[in-house]
């Protein structure tokens, strides 16, 4: 496999691996993206601590508004903070 493959595969494993926890693997709970963002992204919750901070979060991961994160909605965030971390790689470089 490529890198770029290898990486897709990581981020359908990453999803599936915490989406999976309630049962149902095709959607993230807001539990489940709590504990994705404690695991994975540690300083992006380390503001969100409290409930109304996560539930603020889940709402503006969920676009279609049905209280869970599906995979689409997980990727769009995932391209998005990409493309930050680019902004912040790419200003470092210089
Ligand atoms: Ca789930
Ligand atoms: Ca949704």
């Amino acid at each position: 496999m490529t890198q770029l493959q290898v990486s897709m595969c990581l981020m359908l494993d990453t999803f599936e691996k915490y989406a999976r926890t309630d049962g149902d693997p095709n959607s993230l709970s807001k539990s489940e993206v709590k504990t994705l963002l404690e695991k994975e992204m540690p300083e992006m919750i380390s503001g969100a601590k409290d409930k109304k901070a996560v539930d603020d979060l889940v709402k503006a991961l969920d676009f279609d508004g049905d209280g869970v994160v599906d995979f689409e909605e997980f990727m769009a965030v995932v391209a998005a903070l990409t493309c930050c971390f680019r902004g912040v790689a790419t200003k470092s470089k210089k």
